[in-house]
């Protein structure tokens, strides 16, 4: 059941698409303290699950954290804000189980346990918001109504779910091509190439370089005979350039944010002085998302929006003030407190809130101040491009996704989680955000694998690409200056090879498992709570993910780790993969095991009466049999798959000649319904 509160007059996000009537009863759970804070008592055991891209744990008690999104590249634990606003909570304990989704795009403050150990205690800036109660006594299925009223979630191409190459520092089409050459003659697979905003003049958007790119298109194409995508990097601003169209137009239409004044607001980035689009004004929404069909025509079916918190280095008016204040320390004999505060008035420059209260935007007519909807920026950029992909090729799946983002974008595109940094907590820290993305509507997701910021080593490439396996998104990226980690850079390549064979030997299940979950508003990686809800072990359990229903992940994050302890909630068995055709598989009972995990291994479980389907492999997407495939289950009664697969391109995902049955017996006996014509054995059972 949901239920719609509302206080004073909330600005509309487009959060939700089912129309709720307000409801009347007695507001619920919380109590409303004088300081318009909404206030619950956590008893002991109460377990807080959500806020998508975030610090900490699974469970999020403890902390305070801020719906608040920022550009920030250290995620360490003393956090409160990264990217993306996801206001969407399950409290779960003895006496009380709901969800709850504050509405609300400026800052909201969540104080899980922080102030008051027992207290929850969430703070709107002001207090116009609509709140959101979903109950029910499953837990997931909460989740699935709460995805059922923000809408279905968006769904990559196929080729999507391959593997990525990116690096922010590639200069040319040289360089590119490097990159595809030493994968393909490695034979690792590789289905798309990044572009970072190198590729860009200047860094202006849907512009390319002729002297770094001559003849894009044809580079497009020459890399489409490759089977390699690339995937061009779209930022937020617009750089102020005489005779840049884009920039000429936005200025002529009043498509950008604006001072108080009505002058056009302006920021500097990486362009230099740019001016921002007004996303959330729904005309310049529509001309901006048109422009990415300059690099559409060109060949290119993928982007990756960055900067849309939106990022801001500095504002030219407060650099000239800033300017100005320091030349009142020249000459001076500083202490160390005046050398601090200097210090800090520089930092002070960047993503101030500051700046963030000194502009307007113009939503159908209504002027609302930046700070008031700073978190639906990202989210309406990212809206920008989705709505013109289905204006422009409304038959065609497009890449997308974005760096800042609330809930509601998930319908538009999927996030990468920003710039993490090449140290073992990362690869921990990434377990924990996958559920909370998925409880919130965001299933197309991925890290920075290796690490974006600081220098990885061939260990933790490998550690992170064993968890990266499973992940829709699977892009190693990584930041200008640090060491170069693409695989070939690394001695062990032939187990980068057999990890990545894995990846593409599942990918007929995880894409078959992406695509129903996002169908049904399901999650693909959940926490152990939510599927052994006895098991009070499980519920604590915060390094291992179920994976859909079928198996159970316990990646390795530590370093110089050979292996890991592992707790089954029930008799599972356990498959250890070398290579796609190297593994052995052992029956496990219930309870706690240390397991060898050596660095070139892929370990995961599946449950009783589950089986997947495993492809062939292929060095890239187009090479992948969605069609002969080997099953690997464990099998003690009957086992019953659901298998989903398409052309990974076109829409009509509801269409049944795109599912098939599989039901096997113990004894191997395989029975198929469905249109499609499968040719399938039997791996293991
Ligand atoms: O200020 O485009 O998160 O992935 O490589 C840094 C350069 C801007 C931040 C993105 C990162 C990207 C980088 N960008």
């Amino acid at each position: 059941m949901i239920r719609k509160f509302t206080f004073g007059s909330p600005l509309s996000t487009d959060a939700v698409t089912v129309s709720t009537p307000v409801c009347t009863d007695s507001f619920p759970y919380f109590s409303l303290t004088k300081t318009s804070s909404f206030l619950y008592h956590m008893d002991d055991k109460t377990r807080i699950y959500g806020l998508g891209e975030a610090v900490r744990g699974i469970n999020k008690r403890g902390w305070i954290y801020e719906s608040f999104a920022s550009d920030d590249c250290d995620h360490s634990e003393n956090k409160r804000s990264l990217y993306g606003a996801h206001n969407f909570l399950i409290i779960d304990s003895e006496k009380d189980l709901f969800g709850v989704f504050f509405d609300y795009p400026a800052r909201l403050t969540f104080d899980i346990g922080y102030t008051l150990s027992n207290q929850l205690l969430i703070t709107p800036l002001d207090a116009n918001l609509d709140i959101y109660f979903i109950e029910s006594e499953d837990i997931n299925d909460i989740v699935t109504q709460f995805r059922q009223l923000i809408g279905q979630s968006y769904i990559a191409p196929k080729w999507a779910l391959g593997y990525g190459q990116s690096r922010w520092g590639y200069k040319n089409a040289d360089d590119i091509r490097t990159v595809v050459r030493r994968h393909r003659e490695e034979h690792l697979p590789l289905d798309s190439v990044y572009l970072d905003i190198d590729y860009m003049e200047k860094y202006k958007d849907f512009t390319v370089d002729e002297n770094r790119f001559p003849d894009f298109s044809s580079f497009v194409e020459e890399m489409k005979q490759e089977n390699i995508h690339l995937v061009p990097i779209i930022d937020a601003g617009i750089k102020i350039e005489k005779g840049y169209s884009i920039y000429e137009e936005g200025v002529h239409k009043n498509y950008f944010c604006k001072n108080e004044d009505g002058t056009d607001f302006t920021a500097a980035v990486w362009p230099g002085h740019v001016c921002f689009p007004d996303f959330l004004n729904p005309a310049a929404r529509r001309w901006f998302g048109q422009k990415y069909n300059i690099l559409l025509t060109q060949g290119i079916d993928g982007f990756w929006n960055d900067m849309n918190e939106p990022a801001i280095f500095y504002t030219p008016e407060r650099l000239a003030a800033t300017l100005q204040e320091l030349g009142d320390y020249c000459g001076k004999n500083l202490g160390v407190n005046e050398f601090f505060e200097l210090r800090d008035k520089i930092k002070d420059l960047s993503n101030s809130d500051v700046d963030y209260r000194s502009f307007y935007h113009n939503a159908d007519g209504n002027i609302l101040c930046h700070d008031k909807v700073h978190n639906l920026y990202g989210y309406n950029m990212t809206r920008s491009a989705f709505e013109a992909f289905e204006e422009l090729l409304p038959e065609k799946r497009i890449l997308i996704f974005s760096r800042s983002s609330y809930v509601g974008m998930h319908r538009y595109g999927g996030i990468w989680t920003g710039d993490n940094m090449s140290v073992w907590g990362h690869i921990l820290l990434t377990v924990k955000m996958l559920p909370s993305l998925n409880m919130c509507g965001f299933l197309y997701i991925g890290a920075d694998l290796g690490g974006f910021g600081e220098n990885t080593t061939e260990d933790l490439l490998l550690r992170f690409l064993a968890l990266g396996i499973f992940t829709p998104l699977m892009r190693n990226h990584s930041a200008l200056g640090t060491r170069e980690q693409e695989i070939y850079q690394f001695e062990k390549t032939d187990a980068f090879r057999r990890l990545l064979s894995i990846r593409y030997g599942l990918l007929p299940y995880l894409y078959s498992e992406y695509v129903k979950a996002s169908l049904k508003g399901k999650m693909l990686f959940r926490p152990m709570r939510f599927v052994y809800p006895e098991d009070s072990r499980a519920a604590g359990i915060e390094d291992q993910l179920m994976l859909s229903d079928e198996l159970m992940i316990t990646p390795v994050y530590e370093q110089n780790a050979e292996g890991r302890y592992v707790y089954l909630p029930e008799k599972m068995r356990m498959i250890r993969m070398r290579s796609l055709t190297d593994y052995d598989t052992v029956l496990l009972s219930a309870g706690d095991h240390y397991i060898d995990i050596p660095l070139d291994t892929v370990v995961f479980f599946l449950r009783p009466n589950c089986i997947i389907p495993l492809s062939a492999g292929g060095e890239n997407i187009t090479e992948v049999s969605g069609i002969s495939l080997k099953l690997l289950g464990y099998v003690t009664d009957t086992a019953c798959y659901v298998y989903y697969d398409d052309n990974g391109y076109e829409k009509d995902y509801n269409n049944p000649a795109h599912y098939n049955t599989i039901r096997v017996d113990p004894t191997g006996n395989i029975l198929v319904t469905g249109e499609r014509t499968l040719d399938l054995t039997i791996a293991s059972i």
